[in-house]
């Protein structure tokens, strides 16, 4: 990660700037007009970096978008999830709460930690980022009168589930309930559970922070491990949601005015896909080889070493890979390409000018400066690559779902036709494959 010290000494003098302006009364009048140019471009400078606050986009389906946190049961065992579902059009600008994006300090110090942040620099993000919201609205009422597709998302390394809300908005806003599960396999920044009942009353959260890599162990060992546990949530979590569709009772141990039984018959149970992103990506493919009633997965610029070499020939489903162009590798791609070279269905495109961090939140929030700093931002402009993702993602979806809207309108982007996109990947020939397969 780059060094942490440009930024500090950007937002030191972006403090100096808002606390000694360089235009005092200046005795020499022509001085005065030159430093007085010079506090303008700076001021410029600094203000694309910090104070242009972006924002989340909106979805661009017709449906307004709902949000609700839910947990059960309350154990290390349980699910925790973030939920984005279509909602009733508020008739009002004060109906609804706006969805706070990350909703604890706990996963800002579990960032930073993840990140090697210097403690200074976790304190400005905490300080930033804090009161961004996501746009759903808040324990909204969920629309009913038809049953929707499910996607259950998995998270990247050091992520967690709420950091990817503008493709969870966008998804439901074109009537997809989504269902980001936030993994306890201790590669979420942070995540929390209860240890008994008594710490459930007193809201007293366990904290499960991130675990750094034991040097011990190898890394395959490791990440493999997560890997599988990552896909047994995934289950567990479509089971809760299905549990609670079919009609069963189910307390969201999270304090909600939301009334889970609105859930109950809203949910098509033959059209489920799972999507993640990076070890998400992995993880969306680990649950297709275990768990069938996932009938497709899309692997955002999947890390695919935690994947073992068996799993290749077991799974049956098509995959969508939906690449960034700047973190894939020769190796990464050659694992992808085993799949779709035994299966038509599944397909790669990637995505020109994106960068692996183009498809969480963190690309939206920050400004040019700070998002090339940190790699969270791209040559591409970040709305265009999440709106490719997304219209691709759909495309792909309606297809391997059978869904009867309008999405196959985007099926040129399954096969990377845009001038943003690419078929296949820019990492690897395909020549290079055969050599592999030998
Ligand atoms: C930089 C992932 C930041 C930031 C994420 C960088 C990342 C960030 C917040 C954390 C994890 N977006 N998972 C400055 N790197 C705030 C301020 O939040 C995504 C985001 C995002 S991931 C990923 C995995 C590994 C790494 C970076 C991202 O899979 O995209 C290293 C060094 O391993």
């Amino acid at each position: 990660m780059t060094s942490y010290k440009l930024p500090v000494i950007f937002c030191l003098c972006g403090c100096l700037m808002q606390v000694y302006p360089f235009d005092w009364p200046d005795l020499d009048p022509i001085k005065h007009i030159q430093s007085t140019e010079w506090y303008h471009k700076i001021k410029n400078l600094m203000s694309t970096s910090f104070n242009d606050k972006h924002q989340i986009p909106r979805g661009k389906g017709n449906y307004s978008v709902g949000c609700i946190d839910l947990m059960f049961d309350f154990t290390v065992k349980g699910s925790l999830l973030r939920l984005y579902y279509p909602s009733y059009d508020s008739q009002d600008d004060d109906d609804y709460h706006s969805t706070i994006w990350i909703p604890n300090k706990e996963y800002f110090r579990g960032l930073s930690n993840f990140l090697g942040m210097h403690k200074l620099m976790g304190k400005f993000i905490t300080h930033y980022f804090a009161s961004v919201t996501a746009p759903a609205n808040w324990d909204a009422p969920l629309k009913n009168g038809e049953k929707y597709p499910l996607i259950i998302f998995s998270h990247g390394l050091g992520a967690f589930r709420t950091v990817y809300s503008a493709l969870g908005v966008e998804l439901a806003s074109h009537g997809f309930i989504v269902a980001a599960v936030e993994h306890r396999d201790e590669s979420a920044s942070a995540t929390f559970y209860f240890e008994d009942e008594l710490a459930l009353q007193r809201n007293n959260k366990t904290w499960l922070p991130y675990k750094h890599l034991n040097s011990e162990i190898s890394e395959y060992t490791q990440r493999h491990q997560q890997v599988l546990q990552r896909a047994e949530e995934c289950s567990k979590a479509l089971d809760l949601i299905l549990d609670i569709n079919e009609g069963k009772t189910v307390e969201n141990v999270l304090n909600s005015t939301f009334n889970l039984q609105q859930l109950q018959d809203t949910i098509d149970e033959n059209k489920i896909a799972i999507m993640g992103h990076s070890f998400g990506g992995a993880t969306a493919i680990q649950s297709l080889s275990e768990d069938n009633r996932f009938r497709c997965a899309i692997a955002l610029d999947a890390w695919m070493n935690p994947l073992s070499e068996e799993l290749y020939s077991k799974v049956v489903q098509p995959i969508f890979f939906i690449n960034s162009e700047r973190f894939q590798t020769a190796e990464n791609v050659m694992k992808m390409r085993q799949f779709y070279l035994s299966d038509k269905e599944t397909k790669m495109i990637t995505i020109k000018g994106s960068v692996h961090q183009n498809f969480p939140d963190f690309t939206f929030v920050t400004g040019k400066i700070l998002g090339y700093i940190f790699s969270l931002k791209g040559d591409i402009n970040s709305d265009v690559a999440i709106g490719l993702t997304s219209k691709a993602s759909m495309a792909f979806l309606q297809k391997h779902l059978g869904l009867q809207r309008n999405f196959d309108q985007w099926d040129p982007l399954i096969e990377g036709e845009d001038i943003n996109l690419m078929r296949d990947s820019n990492a690897g020939s395909v020549t290079y494959l055969s050599e592999y397969l030998e």
